[in-house]
């Protein structure tokens, strides 16, 4: 059923209308579209951007009053938790070549740039008592030169780098951290409000509570699961919250721009159509992204019922005098729904799922996968790059999107970020074929019914792909790590996006080559 997405010799048209018919047909309910259509338009006022993370391009780690953050400390440590044993301290040295950046953006026609703010490049304490000056003027420089070209800025309040000082007190997992997140993110809009029109409050709850908090996969590295995770989630989504009523009440009022969460979802498909396996999927989805966003989007907020009612069970099972998620207030259930003008979308990956009794035993316990229960594996047969969980599953995505349309009374979707690793090279057929395939999905998705406003690629250009250093490449450009110039050349990706932004359609017979890239009239 799922096999014919993994021939990738296949034309990709002949390929869309097996699958119409084999895998979304059984799944969602969908009508069958004529995906020999092409080119396909876009609706009008779709945005196409780019995205990337201060930490991860910005360098200058320790220039001009910026003080330590945990991926510094993360990537000073003895020995290195990261693959090639790099840092982020250079990177790609945005923090000096930010101009060159903006042109890349012109090169490619973007309607936006989404990227991230450094906490500690603007507040050197963690805390509001002083505002570096260097830190505000980098920023408003980027914004301005944005701007003069009529790039919208997309700022991510919080995209992974506390402040260590904060850490230190525990992070996310400390209450008082929804104070000191939300002093950070109004000094942002009292700084950059003006003209910035697009906020995105955090980046990836799941990234950062369970990998962070959780696995120990990513700074701070704490292995926690099944409380750090758990506890971090309801900070952060009331950290979230709170900066999305101040930001409605006191600065949208004279500011009239947009705020949102952009969460990580991975789509859970059942491996068989057996009701064990169909249930063992939607719960996994309801673990993985409805922990983050029902409290958000769902009518009558919350957790799902589900997620709550297996961490009980376990918790008592286990000893526990009570659940080891710390549930809601009702005032605080009040408090954080609807807290969102648009459901910000970060998609990677697909994976097939089941549940019995070879997971009796598998998982640490107490932890979020025991909780959870499932076993979930990508299919060796999807084509991948290379990074080992990513790979081209775009009717999982597909499914995803409508599936959150469903849930979610079609709340406005933006899809923040999409990308695909490979390595090093210029010739990215892969990913020439993965945005294809997406933007394919998104299509159908929008086809069938989905408000979907906008595209994210990540990444504008190679960075630091946290602990797996410069190994994972995700750019549309490729970042020569070895001149000092840092030299950003366009991948034959780049050649394709800037056609479907020119074109404002998807021509799946269209094949980028390798040419000189140049800014066209009006950009
Ligand atoms: C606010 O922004 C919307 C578009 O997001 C626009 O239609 C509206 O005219 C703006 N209102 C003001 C008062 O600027
Ligand atoms: C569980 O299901 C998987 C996938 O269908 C199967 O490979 C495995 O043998 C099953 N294990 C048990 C103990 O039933
Ligand atoms: C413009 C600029 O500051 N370039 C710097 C980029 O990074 C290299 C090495 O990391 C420096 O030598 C350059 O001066």
């Amino acid at each position: 059923m799922y096999r014919c997405w993994s021939e990738t010799n296949m034309p990709a048209t002949y390929c869309v209308n097996i699958v119409l018919l084999a895998c979304y047909g059984g799944l969602v309910e969908s009508k069958v579209v004529d995906a020999r259509q092409s080119p396909r338009k876009f609706p009008d006022g779709f945005l196409f951007g780019a995205a990337t993370a201060a930490y991860q391009i910005e360098g200058a780690w320790n220039k001009d009053g910026k003080s330590e953050s945990i991926w510094d400390k993360t990537c000073h440590m003895v020995p290195s938790p990261i693959a090639d044993g790099s840092s982020g301290d250079i990177a790609n040295d945005s923090y000096h070549l930010y101009k060159r950046d903006v042109e890349m953006m012109r090169e490619l026609g973007l309607d936006f740039y989404r990227f991230s703010i450094a906490w500690t490049r603007i507040f050197p304490t963690a805390y509001a008592d002083k505002i570096n000056e260097a830190g505000v003027a980098y920023y408003n420089n980027l914004i301005d030169e944005l701007l003069k070209y009529n790039i919208q800025p997309m700022i991510t309040i919080y995209h992974w780098d506390l402040p260590q000082n904060i850490q230190d007190l525990g992070g996310w997992t400390n209450p008082n951290i929804i104070d000191w997140y939300t002093d950070y993110a109004r000094v942002l809009f009292e700084l950059f409000g003006d003209r910035v029109k697009y906020w995105i409050t955090v980046n990836e709850p799941r990234e950062i509570c369970r990998q962070g908090y959780g696995k120990g996969s990513l700074a701070p590295l704490y292995t926690m699961s099944g409380f750090g995770d758990y506890i971090c989630g309801k900070n952060l989504l009331l950290a979230h919250a709170k900066a999305y009523h101040i930001y409605d009440k006191e600065y949208r009022p004279k500011q009239n721009g947009t705020i949102f969460i952009s969460i990580s979802a991975a789509r859970y498909e059942p491996n068989s159509d057996s009701e064990e396996d169909i249930k063992a999927a939607e719960d996994a989805n309801m673990f993985d992204w409805g922990m983050y966003a029902h409290p958000i989007f769902f009518e009558s907020g919350d957790y799902p019922q589900i997620v709550k009612d297996r961490i009980a069970q376990k918790s008592a099972e286990q000893g526990y005098p009570r659940s080891r998620l710390p549930e809601f207030t009702p005032e605080e259930i009040d408090y954080l729904r609807g807290t969102s003008d648009l459901f910000g979308l970060n998609h990677y990956s697909t994976h097939l799922t089941y549940r019995n009794e070879s997971v009796i035993g598998y998982y640490k316990v107490p932890s979020y996968d025991d909780d959870l229960s499932i076993i979930s594996y990508a299919s060796p047969d999807w084509l991948t790059g290379s990074h080992p969980r990513i790979k081209t599953t775009p009717w999982g995505f597909y499914n995803l999107l409508r599936k959150i349309s469903e849930s979610y009374n079609n709340v406005p979707i933006f899809i923040t970020e999409n990308g695909y690793a490979t390595y090093e090279g210029l010739e990215d057929d892969d990913r020439v074929y993965h945005f294809k395939e997406y933007l394919g999905a998104v299509l159908d998705a929008i086809n069938d019914g989905s408000d979907i406003r906008g595209y994210t690629p990540w990444s504008l250009m190679d960075n630091f792909e946290w602990l797996q250093g410069y190994t994972q490449r995700f750019g549309l450009y490729e970042v020569d790590y070895s001149s000092p110039e840092r030299t950003r050349t366009p991948r034959k990706s780049a050649f394709l996006y800037k056609e479907i932004l020119r074109t404002k359609s998807l021509d799946k017979d269209y094949e980028p080559k390798l040419t000189s890239m140049t800014i066209d009239e009006g950009h």
